[in-house]
């Protein structure tokens, strides 16, 4: 019998978005140029990740160790100083089925020049809340990228990491982030998102993330050799969205049948049972009162006080009159709109023995 411990629940989560290494262009192949490192929350296999180029390396200049995801250069970087490589990473976990995230090291050879323009967003991070139930295409942001050099050109947009399963989209053109999962976005799974966004200006457009088949690359065609392409410019900010609980859980008793005795002829207020009801929502979303609704003949039990589940007699049980009770208890919220759970109680009035058996 195979006895499963671990379910594979987490995909691997790169502890940096891009890793970044400035290498001299002397770099002899073989040299360690930057580990990249992704963290997996799983245990045993299922957290064991492997490490690849999403794409082959322009040149086959750079490998990348599966294992230890070091990556190195396979060949001589001399000729290519000043130039900036974007390598796109993927770790994959050893789950059934596997699940993986993607990552980006930029490799920088030799001196940059003094001054080269970068991408730089307005904020470094942004910061928004999102209702939990927000519809397909709702608007969460608009990001927006310049040149330092304050040169005008057109830059695009895109998604970096951390848009588990493809939750939020990015116009590519206006920087506008859009909800594209709704049923993703969920405060009781993951109260916060955070992502990168990448703003990307001169070279080939940025690929979908889906898209399988490799950009063209950026190299000179042929008899242009001698002018340098423009250089590719790059920028990236970080992106939280933190959601706002709704409420869209209701509470769920404990169990959906209660069972209970009692002696009859006991004072009024005696303990009977204390019935209990969680609510996976927050605040006043999830505090609960709980009232008898059914089957409460001659107002015989009370919940006090209400919030406490305490069920208690409300008159002297008298098991001639009746010798047991189907009581049906609900637990609601505070929320907005009000949700119920509902459970049955069944109470049994036990004899005395204040009469004497008739035969
Ligand atoms: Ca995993
Ligand atoms: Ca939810
Ligand atoms: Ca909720
Ligand atoms: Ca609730």
């Amino acid at each position: 019998q195979i006895n499963v411990r671990d379910v594979n629940d987490h995909a691997p989560v790169f502890t940096q978005y891009p890793f970044t290494a400035d290498v001299p262009a002397y770099t002899q192949p073989g040299h360690n140029l930057v580990r990249v490192e992704a963290q997996d929350a799983d245990q045993g296999t299922n957290a064991e990740v492997v490490y690849s180029f999403v794409n082959q390396p322009p040149g086959n200049k750079f490998r990348i160790n599966p294992n230890t995801g070091i990556v190195t250069a396979s060949a001589s970087l001399a000729a290519e100083a000043g130039k900036l490589f974007h390598l796109e990473v993927l770790a994959r976990d050893k789950g059934n089925p596997p699940r993986s995230a993607s990552g980006l090291v930029e490799v920088r050879v030799g001196d940059a020049a003094e001054g080269a323009a970068r991408l730089r967003f307005q904020n470094a991070s942004y910061a928004v809340s999102l209702a939990e139930n927000a519809p397909v295409g709702r608007e969460v942001v608009q990001v927006a990228a310049v040149r330092t050099d304050g040169r005008r050109q057109r830059i695009s947009y895109s998604l970096g990491a951390g848009n588990e399963a493809g939750t939020f989209a990015i116009d590519a053109v206006t920087g506008v982030v859009t909800v594209r999962k709704p049923r993703l976005l969920d405060y009781e799974r993951r109260p916060r998102a955070r992502l990168v966004v990448v703003a990307q200006a001169g070279g080939p457009a940025p690929a979908p993330a889906s898209a399988s088949a490799p950009a063209p690359g950026p190299g000179p065609g042929p008899g242009v050799d001698a002018a340098p392409a423009p250089a590719t410019l790059y920028g990236y900010a970080e992106l939280v969205v933190h959601l706002q609980d709704q409420n869209d859980n209701a509470p769920r008793f404990t169990q959906p049948q209660y069972t209970a005795t009692v002696w009859e002829g006991n004072n009024k207020g005696t303990f009977v049972i204390q019935v209990s009801a969680t609510d996976a929502d927050q605040d006043a979303n999830a505090r609960v009162l709980y009232h008898i609704v059914d089957g409460n003949h001659d107002n015989a039990f009370v919940i006090e006080p209400p919030f406490s589940g305490l069920v208690k007699t409300n008159i002297v049980l008298n098991r001639e009159i009746r010798d047991a009770y189907r009581l049906t208890v609900i637990a609601t919220d505070e929320g907005r709109p009000q949700l119920t759970g509902t459970a049955t109680l069944r109470i049994s009035i036990v004899d005395t023995n204040d009469n004497q058996p008739t035969f």
